[in-house]
């Protein structure tokens, strides 16, 4: 059986279709009662009922081989009580997951039904350097056109896929959905769910998108990045989960449930908490063992995979306040959402999961790239080694090399500093090295902080590096590196 259909028949439930359609038609999502007499939450909030994101539809029954179609154009939908304009991948925001299995073609057809030209970029997934998405090795695709990207997965986890051209406002209208990647030996858990986060402002009662009727044009225009970035005062964001705000997630008492979390805010950071968190998965699928952090955060393009075993008491997924100035800030946490058991029953066990325990590699304690990140809000200008794209000097490494990286934060901010077409191993944050192999391809860079990293060139070309805090990157801060044969 393949895989999508498999998945697609436990992440596409018939209440979802029902919610769904109710959420097209530009009705204000169902509300559910009952959340008052519960205890956990820092911040109480009316719930709504979560919308598992809808599978996408695999046109070829040829077992290895995914093929859909993806069509990107304006979509009005809405953001909590509030009717947007914005983007959208098949009429859905998040867009439709991708499940393929490791080994799996996957064959995308992009329709571009937008009034701009756009991409898609594969998040985390290594494609050869002409599927990329990136505009200058590739056209990108016009209004009106369409595109094949085809390639082979052979990483297993969860990734997500969004435009590379005029990134910062495309990602922020809409364009995103997750990529999940199977490994059939998994363990499966009671149930297999994608959690997109993403942010939208609350300043004054400005939309985040310009209301109904009004060009996008006439916000970019204005001199200010208040309204595009979701606003200054990043402590103020509101989260949407899977597009809603404060949604319930039922689930079995006595069963376990798998969530895949991918944070696609252009610049919101989550902190994330709740009692016991078991994280199993980072952005390149199974860590080398089970973590039991205290939180979680999530930097903007980030993914992690948690399990949670579910009593009968329900868990209360909260974040912190965390800007991208330093972290934590003060006040308490807010809830994003929550999973509430039915039935009875005790915590089931973890999951066997096959983690490998393997230890990190030796620093080897010599140096072949250095990455200064520096720059200000004063400005925006963000630069990598003082330079700011696309005025850059070409690094190049060879394929089947191992060149070790330092990356040195020289900023008043943090930066998600993420690599196409190659994944990292993560050997040292300020010196200290990670207790086991980690496995990366965004990794979060603190204030002063410098960390070692090793990277795995396996595909020839010219490749972006870049922080994925996108007015950063717009503001210059993506720089090249090239594989060479
Ligand atoms: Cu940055």
């Amino acid at each position: 059986m393949k895989s999508n259909i498999r998945y697609g028949s436990r992440w596409l439930g018939l209440g979802t279709a029902i919610l769904l359609v109710v959420g097209c038609s530009g009705e204000p999502t169902p509300r559910v009662s009952g959340g008052a007499q519960l205890t956990g939450a820092a911040v109480h909030r009316e719930h709504t009922i979560f919308r598992t994101i809808p599978a996408a539809v695999d046109t070829d029954l040829a077992p290895g081989i995914v093929a859909v179609e993806l069509t990107a154009r304006p979509y009005k939908f809405t953001v909590g009580d509030q009717q947007v304009l914005g983007y959208a991948y098949n009429g859905q925001v998040p867009g439709p997951t991708l499940v393929a299995k490791v080994g799996d073609t996957v064959r995308v057809t992009l329709h571009n039904q937008l009034p701009d030209p756009t991409t898609i970029h594969w998040h985390g997934v290594n494609v050869p350097i002409t599927m990329d998405g990136v505009p200058w090795k590739m056209p990108a695709v016009e209004p009106g056109d369409s595109f094949v990207y085809e390639f082979v997965v052979n990483q297993v986890g969860t990734f997500w896929y969004h435009p590379h051209f005029d990134t910062g406002k495309q990602v922020d209208m809409g364009l995103y959905g997750a990529l999940v990647i199977t490994d059939p030996t998994e363990p499966t858990a009671n149930r297999d769910e994608v959690v997109v986060f993403d942010t939208w402002g609350e300043h004054g009662g400005l939309p985040a998108f310009p209301p109904l009727g009004e060009a996008w044009g006439t916000v970019m225009e204005k001199p200010t990045d208040h309204e595009v970035d979701h606003g200054v005062d990043l402590r103020q964001l509101r989260w949407t989960v899977n597009g809603s705000f404060n949604p319930e997630m039922d689930a079995v008492a006595g069963e376990s449930v798998r969530l895949r979390f991918v944070n696609a805010s252009n610049n919101g950071y989550l902190e994330l908490s709740w009692p016991t968190i078991r994280q199993i998965a980072g952005d390149q699928g199974l860590l080398a063992e089970l973590k039991l952090p205290e939180t979680l955060v999530l930097a903007p393009g980030d993914r992690a995979e948690v399990e949670l075993l579910m009593g009968e008491d329900p868990i209360v997924i909260t974040t912190y306040p965390y800007t991208m100035y330093g972290g934590r800030t003060s006040g308490s946490p807010v809830e994003l959402f929550r999973v509430v058991p039915k039935g009875q029953g005790n915590k089931p066990a973890g999951l066997p999961w096959n983690f490998s325990g393997e230890k990190p590699s030796e620093d080897p304690l010599y140096t072949d790239l250095v990455y200064v990140l520096s720059g200000s809000n004063q400005g925006g200008v963000w630069m990598i080694n003082g330079e700011t794209f696309p005025n850059i000097t070409l690094a190049k490494v060879a394929t089947g090399s191992r060149p070790v990286v330092e990356i040195r934060n020289l900023s008043t901010t943090e930066h998600p500093f993420h690599t196409h077409g190659m994944v990292f191993e993560v050997l040292s944050h300020n010196g200290v090295a990670p207790k086991v192999r980690s496995i990366e391809d965004t990794i979060n860079i603190r204030i002063r902080e410098s960390v070692r990293i090793r990277l795995h060139p396996e595909e020839p070309g010219e490749w972006m590096i870049h922080c994925h805090i996108l007015p950063h990157a717009h503001g210059g801060m993506m720089t090249l590196l090239e594989v060479t044969l």
